[in-house]
């Protein structure tokens, strides 16, 4: 029998407890080595709104693949293609932007699942170096599978939407969940307590962005437990300012 490496985020996520991401919005493979060492118990690619090739995606997964930092790839789109393409890829697992209802996250759902789960397709892509000799059906266990939250939308389906198999967690997008709520701060704050409560009542894990470590605690302490913090780019800018700010004020 294969050993297949668990996945220590779906383990943390399955045991109670928190999964601490960093998340990076621009394409370099050096970056993702960095972040993958800084202990990141996962690191998000992401392919949706920032200039990321396949090449490029791939190359960051195969750096983070140097640490114990799990790869998770927020996908361009929640389509079938995007979903294999990740995955073949060698990330483990996948977050998939603007579900709003029930019918796309089954496609997700369904997508990140070999047969007879689901109905990704078997395809070679860098199987031999993340799952080295296990079957289909073996991996299917290890691959997490996130569907966002980030319009009005999503929240009034979330019922529907949070209870599909297959689903290991579900990542609220703050910024466009507020934007979808003409960018009401008060809106926003109900809605994301609403998709807490009924995520707790279905028993599914509950992640969100936020930009600040501080910002992680607090959503801990409220429940939540897959949590991106900040972006890199955004960290590197910060250290910057930082030490400029100290230079001039001499
Ligand atoms: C949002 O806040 O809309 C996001 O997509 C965060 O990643
Ligand atoms: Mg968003």
């Amino acid at each position: 029998m294969p050993t297949i490496p668990e996945n220590p985020v779906l383990a943390k996520l399955r045991g109670g407890q928190p999964a601490i991401g960093g998340w990076i919005g621009f394409a370099s493979s050096y970056v993702a080595e960095l972040m993958g060492h800084a202990g990141y118990d996962w690191v998000g690619i992401d392919a949706e709104h920032c200039a990321m090739n396949p090449e490029s995606i791939q190359a960051m997964i195969q750096a983070l693949h140097t640490t114990d930092t799990v790869p998770i790839v927020r996908l361009p789109e929640a389509s079938e293609l995007a979903v294999k393409r990740a995955l073949d890829m060698g990330a483990r697992g996948i977050i998939a932007p603007m579900v709003k209802t029930r019918a796309e996250a089954e496609l997700v759902a369904g997508a990140s699942h070999y047969p007879p789960d689901g109905f990704r397709s078997v395809g070679s892509g860098r199987w031999k170096f993340v799952f080295d000799g296990a079957t289909p059906p073996e991996v299917n266990p290890c691959i997490l599978t996130a569907v966002m939250i980030e319009h009005i939308q999503a929240v009034e389906n979330a019922e529907e939407i949070l209870s599909v198999k297959g689903l290991d967690c579900y990542f609220i997008g703050p910024t466009d969940l507020g934007a979808s709520l003409g960018y009401d701060s008060d809106k926003t704050a109900a809605a994301i307590k609403q998709v807490l409560s009924v995520g707790k009542s279905l028993g599914i894990p509950a992640g969100i962005h936020v930009p600040t470590g501080e910002l992680a605690c607090k959503r801990i302490a409220e429940g939540f437990q897959f949590i991106a913090v900040s972006e890199a780019g955004r960290l590197a800018a910060a250290g910057a300012e930082q030490d400029l700010a100290q230079i001039k004020a001499r």
